[in-house]
């Protein structure tokens, strides 16, 4: 076991805050417990850098009434918050996933405004300020992640003026017509211009900032500055988030994963095209319009199910949220009916696994598949996108991406698709599986590019640099 524990916090130069820690909790058989490091898109994001810089995290645990003291666990240093079942309910589950996450993705579910949400939400925001302010060193560097802080910033600047204070959203900020509805806009606004430097995934979310706070506050703005009239400048700008390419690809390319690819493509009875959609269970993404796509492909014989098969991977998530338990039923019941209208006995035309698997199995799964399948509704990147392109061996694969992700801004070249439309998402199904190797080539070389030259260290570097230049008393 790896963890080791400390009463007393050490001070960190470099502080993140995020909900959640890095890790989760495992149970061993003979009641011990362990940490592992937990799946996720921030996780898989942020490991790198807290390697690299040797920083302090802060977050919750994972689980309800957790009291844990600070610990360290592979050379990270934890700094765990404590939230009760009731905290979870109200500020994660409720204002967090039932309010603002809807409300972010273009009201794609209704969101739900509770007031004992908000009330809730602002006192677990005040918690992880403090806890981060505890572990800041003096002049240090604090970067808060996500829609589920968003008031830290201002919170912590009040504990601690000395701090440089970075926030980086990774979902994306939505239209200001949309956002007013948010009966706390304006506290959501004054929690964020806290920070110095405000990062959104697009430059489109900069700006729906920049022209809210000038409309609601009248503030003086300049591009991407705000004057805040306590004469600090409060920059926004967008970094769009990327990952570890060159980590993902030797991951991809080694022997052991080439194996298990091989496998896999056997256990499906090595048809000739697989598709592959891997996602959190979540509204957002987009996977009814995707299976209910494939099966009419199937259905009108575009595709021979002897041909063809739809590999989805979902991880469990939010399963307390009600939203996220109707669409777990949608999935399990749209799935059935096609297997049971188009399959045979050992054949059913679409593989769904509702499960998280470790980065070996995925590396494996991006490897395996001819079409990667990505039609997010609304997402601020969308990670699987880029790990799909770093994962293939030359510029084999084909990509079909909503234009309503993030990375379709940056892998232009994918095929692009309004998953909305689904007959359109079938044709774009079916060129993508069906367009001549030299296509798909060309499309691929370009991605891959990008993919590569653009990785986690180099987002994370061009924040930092950034955030570095700003802070207190620096005029931006
Ligand atoms: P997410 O909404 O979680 O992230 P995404 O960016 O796709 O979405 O990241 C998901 C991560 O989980 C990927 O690294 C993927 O490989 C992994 N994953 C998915 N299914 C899995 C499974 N079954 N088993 C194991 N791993 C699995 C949020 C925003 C995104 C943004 C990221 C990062 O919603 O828009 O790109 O944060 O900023």
């Amino acid at each position: 076991m790896s963890a080791e524990r400390h009463r007393t916090s050490k001070k960190a130069s470099f502080v993140v805050v995020a909900n959640r820690l890095p890790v989760d909790r495992v149970v061993n058989p003979d009641g011990s417990v362990d940490w592992r490091t937990s799946p996720g898109g921030l996780v898989s994001a942020f490991e790198p850098v807290m390697r690299t810089h040797r920083g302090a995290w802060v977050g919750w645990p994972g689980s309800a009434d957790d009291d844990l003291e600070p610990f360290t666990h592979n050379d990270l240093q934890l700094e765990p918050v404590h939230l009760s079942a009731e905290d979870i309910e109200f500020y994660y589950e409720g204002f967090s996933n039932a309010t603002l996450w809807p409300l972010y993705h273009d009201v794609v579910a209704p969101p739900t405004y509770h007031r004992e949400w908000w009330d809730r939400y602002v006192a677990i925001n005040h918690r992880f300020a403090e806890a981060s302010a505890r572990v800041a060193a003096e002049d240090g560097l604090v970067w808060v992640q996500d829609y589920q802080l968003q008031l830290v910033p201002q919170m912590l600047r009040q504990l601690r003026p000395d701090l440089r204070i970075g926030f980086f959203l990774h979902i994306p900020f939505p239209p200001t017509e949309l956002f007013q509805q948010l009966p706390w806009r304006g506290q959501i606004l004054q929690g964020l211009l806290g920070a110095d430097l405000v990062g959104f995934q697009l430059p489109g979310g900069a700006q729906n900032f920049v022209r809210l706070v000038r409309q609601r506050f009248s503030y003086e703005t300049r591009r991407d500055r705000i004057r805040t009239p306590d004469g600090r400048t409060v920059v926004a700008r967008a970094y769009p988030i990327a990952i570890d390419s060159t980590g993902m690809h030797e991951l991809a390319m080694s022997d052991a994963t080439a194996q298990r690819a091989a496998e896999i493509r056997a256990d499906l009875e090595d048809p000739k095209i697989v598709f592959l959609g891997v996602d959190r269970l979540d509204y957002t993404k987009g996977m009814p319009e995707r299976i209910r796509a494939f099966g009419e492909l199937i259905a009108d014989g575009t595709f021979d199910p002897e041909d063809a098969v739809f590999l989805q991977v979902a991880t469990p998530s939010r399963e307390r949220v009600e939203q996220y338990r109707l669409l777990r039923d949608d999935i399990d019941r749209l799935v059935g009916r096609i297997n049971g209208d188009t399959g045979r006995l050992g054949r059913p035309p679409i593989i769904y696994l509702h499960n998280s698997y470790p980065r070996e199995e995925m590396a494996a799964m991006f490897r395996a598949a001819d079409v990667m399948v990505v039609t997010p509704l609304r997402d601020g990147m969308n990670l699987v996108a880029k790990e799909y392109v770093a994962c293939r061996e030359g510029d084999t694969g084909a990509l079909v991406l909503s234009e309503f992700a993030g990375a379709a801004k940056e892998l232009r070249q994918a095929y692009l698709v309004n998953p909305h439309d689904i007959d359109g998402l079938k044709s774009v199904m079916a060129t993508a599986a069906n367009d001549s190797t030299r296509n798909k080539a060309r499309r691929m070389r370009i991605m891959r590019r990008h993919v590569f030259e653009h990785d986690i260290d180099r987002w994370a570097e061009s924040f930092l640099d950034d955030l570095s230049r700003l802070g207190p008393g620096t005029e931006a």
